[in-house]
């Protein structure tokens, strides 16, 4: 398959129309003729269900871009698509690609529930119909030290929390996965307790840079990115961004995620990127960006500081790492 690379964006956080039309094109044409075999979910399938035809309709549209990962090259869309933690599929980077096929989307809905005046669940295509799409450029940086640049597709978190009115006793929202160990073969196995789940404080589910994202690079989101719905914290290690979310549940209490259940010595609640707390395994103060040779000093939040810095006031990161 054709190695492509995507044209540098200007530094300028709104890129203008026809550029992004240009782009969006761009992408198109390398999509059809270089990655059907390399990347099963991304294709439009035959007889698309509802959520594809009304995600499909949105992408053909015009959709604004905000570029929050400074002047920083995209990351090779085949890497975004091959190198992937997704444990349902597999513990090695490779399978959550070969295995993409296996994940299950069609239907898909989305139960909001918990302390919410207006719980429910909603079918995928009713939520992307009543949202406002936008694309955001963020990087993702993993707790294993690499780290990436998308173009990411997608809405605030706050904007659908919002509709379904939190009760003054919410204080943390709590995301999971699909659970179907029938088709999802690493369920088959304890390497976690599933369904996967993350948690943020409500102020954090409630930060503007929060989004729930359905796609990137212009098109629907690739199985092995988590389709059809996943969360995406840009100042966390990844393992918070969490993939094809079937439930919302806001709650009083702090929820346990998955990976501090498995491993409370090792994963905290919080799971902010910080160059100045190691891993008890390696450390966090540089990381290796997919594509690149060498290593990049890493950005205290991800380099998202100004931004959200002050949702941490006063609080240790040294305790709640
Ligand atoms: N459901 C689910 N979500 C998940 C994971 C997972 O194993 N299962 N892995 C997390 C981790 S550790 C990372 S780094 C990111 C990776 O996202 P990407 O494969 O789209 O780069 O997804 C996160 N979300
Ligand atoms: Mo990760």
């Amino acid at each position: 398959m054709a190695r492509y690379r995507y044209p540098a964006l200007p530094a300028s956080e709104v890129t203008p129309k026809a550029l992004f039309e240009a782009r969006r094109r761009f992408l198109r044409r390398g999509v059809a003729l270089g990655a059907a075999a390399a990347a099963p979910g991304l294709l439009w399938p035959q007889g698309a269900s509802a959520w594809q035809e009304a995600l499909k309709s949105e992408l053909d549209g015009e959709l604004p871009t905000r570029r929050m990962a400074g002047g920083e090259a995209l990351t090779d869309y085949e890497d975004v698509t091959t190198y992937n933690n997704f444990y349902e599929l597999g513990t090695r980077k490779s399978d959550p690609e070969v295995f993409a096929h296996k994940l299950v989307t069609d239907p898909w809905s989305l139960t909001i529930e918990g302390e919410v005046e207006k719980p429910g669940t909603l079918a995928l295509e009713d939520v992307l119909s009543r949202e406002a799409l936008e694309e955001r450029i963020y990087r993702l940086r993993c707790v294993e030290a690499w780290s990436m640049v998308i173009p990411w597709i997608g809405f605030p978190l706050r904007d659908l929390l919002q509709r379904h009115d939190p009760t003054s006793r919410a204080k943390y929202v709590l995301f999971e996965s699909i659970l179907d160990p029938d088709n999802l073969r690493g369920q088959r196995r304890s390497i976690l307790d599933w369904p996967y789940r993350e948690a943020l404080r409500m102020d954090e589910a409630m930060h503007p840079l929060t989004l729930l994202a359905v796609g990137m690079y212009g098109e629907m989101m690739p199985n092995q990115n988590g389709a059809p719905i996943r969360l995406v914290v840009p100042w966390k290690y990844g393992f918070k961004s969490i993939k094809s979310v079937v439930r919302i549940a806001l709650t009083e209490e702090r929820p346990t995620p998955s990976w501090v259940a498995q491993n409370p010595e090792e994963y905290g609640f919080y799971a902010n990127v910080n160059p100045e707390v190691d891993h008890p395994r390696w450390s966090q103060a540089r990381e290796r960006r997919i594509g690149e040779r060498g290593y990049r000093e890493t950005l205290m939040f991800n380099g998202y500081g100004d931004e959200v810095a002050e949702l941490y006031a006063g609080m240790d990161l040294n305790r709640h790492y």
